[in-house]
């Protein structure tokens, strides 16, 4: 049954991201076969439980399914089965944090989480998350001379607050993260290393960021970002060592905890045509055209940092090493909110954010943060990058109208289309 006014919306959408600049560093454009792969019958099936645990009938093809994915995801990180654990089913990257919560801390326990207006996430501990109702967050943030991490006030903080929990990996943090010094404050107090790496798993799997996994306990990453796949999320869990006691007192490992977090502790049935579009993705990912994908996404993204920089904008903490960048508009006198405003008029699209120590309210704050990996999709290289940051200057100063520059981003997004 054909329903003309949702087709309509379907086609307005398609065009409207086939004709902007697409500059949000969390967002990317998935292949066709992901999209197939997420609008296939596997839809239409409710599978409770894990691969062979099924509370269900008919699982046979989506126990083979899960456990592929499972299998191609710790491949592509390099991981063998016996020292890690995946759970594919988390539902997004909020509710796959959140179960990390449910399995590794008592309620009311401390969380040592970066702040949301330095660069974290709310899942974080941020107060208005479950995850700072139910339990404590103990906040961290950047320096101020270097706005980067500094690790021997990280440290002290650690020393001071004795959480149970630490979280490395962000939103809004362009530099490299030492997953090692990390692994050092965690032990030195005996907590959790809980890495989110939702923003770099494509980088990580494209071997062109710092791999978390031979430091942290557990890792949750979304597949949507840089990685390219479905709206979903993921969970590695180290298998060895770690044990943990249910309520019932029961000693578990930390693996079979999170497992219990996410089924049944907060979800019901696995969306198995997300996991189709997983396992699409890791297949996608695993693939030389991947590693170079990954690693002009950076390369962007530094070009965009030093064509912006020598336009005359600060960029927090001088440059990035990953797929974003925050730019101070404030140092212009111009409020994020109102730059992203008005390059949507010339068809970019970004999303207005705090920068570190931001004086400015959340709701206009001085930032914009830019990204690469949409772009990169795209097949844009470093020289039209140039041409990006030229646009970004041009709108902002008012050096010529939003729609001028409109006319040359649609004709830069019509050399590099989309797939679809
Ligand atoms: N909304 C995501 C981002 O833009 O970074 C985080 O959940």
């Amino acid at each position: 049954m054909k329903d003309d006014l949702l087709h309509s919306l379907i086609q307005r959408e398609t065009i409207r991201q086939s004709e902007t600049m697409d500059l949000i560093a969390s967002e990317n454009y998935t292949s066709p076969e992901v999209l197939q792969a997420v609008g296939s019958v596997f839809s239409n099936k409710y599978a409770e439980g894990y691969p062979r645990k099924r509370y269900y009938q008919g699982n046979a093809v989506a126990d083979e399914l899960e456990e592929l994915a499972i299998s191609r995801g710790l491949t592509l990180f390099g991981l063998s089965s016996e020292e890690w654990s995946l759970n594919v089913q988390p539902y997004s990257g909020s509710p796959a944090n959140l179960a990390v919560y449910l399995a590794l801390l008592a309620p009311g326990e401390k969380v040592m989480g970066m702040q949301l207006s330095m660069g974290g996430h709310l899942t974080h501990g941020h107060k208005v998350s479950a995850t700072g109702i139910i339990w404590n967050q103990v906040p961290y943030g950047v320096s101020k001379d270097t706005e980067m991490l500094d690790y021997n006030e990280l440290m002290e903080t650690a020393k001071r607050e004795m959480p149970k929990m630490i979280i490395a990996g962000y939103t809004a943090y362009p530099r490299v993260i030492d997953w090692k010094k990390f692994r050092e404050i965690a032990d030195a107090v005996g907590a959790y290393l809980f890495v989110d790496m939702s923003h770099l798993a494509g980088l990580v799997a494209g071997d062109s960021y710092p791999s978390p996994f031979q430091y942290a306990d557990v890792v949750t990453t979304t597949t949507h970002k840089t990685l390219r796949g479905p709206r979903s999320a993921i969970i590695f869990t180290r298998k060895q060592g770690l044990k943990i006691k249910d309520q019932g007192k029961k000693l578990f490992t930390i693996a079979e905890a999170i497992d219990k977090a996410v089924f049944p502790g907060l979800q019901g049935g696995p969306h198995l045509n997300q996991i189709a579009g997983i396992a699409q993705t890791f297949f996608e990912a695993s693939t030389p055209e991947f590693k170079i994908y990954a690693a002009q996404i950076v390369k962007n993204a530094r070009a965009l940092a030093e064509a912006l920089s020598e336009l005359g904008w600060r960029i927090v903490s001088g440059g990035t090493d990953s797929h974003l960048l925050l730019v101070d508009t404030m140092s212009k006198n111009i409020g994020g909110k109102d730059a992203a405003i008005e390059l949507e008029k010339a068809n970019i699209v970004t999303n207005m954010n705090t920068i570190p120590f931001d004086p400015q309210p959340p709701m206009n704050p001085s930032g914009l943060r830019l990204g690469t990996p949409s772009c990169t999709t795209r097949g844009m290289k470093e020289k039209e990058i140039g041409l990006v940051a030229e646009y970004i200057n041009a709108v902002l100063l008012k050096t010529r109208t939003p729609e001028e520059v409109q006319k040359d981003v649609l004709a830069l997004c019509k050399k590099f289309p989309l797939l679809y």
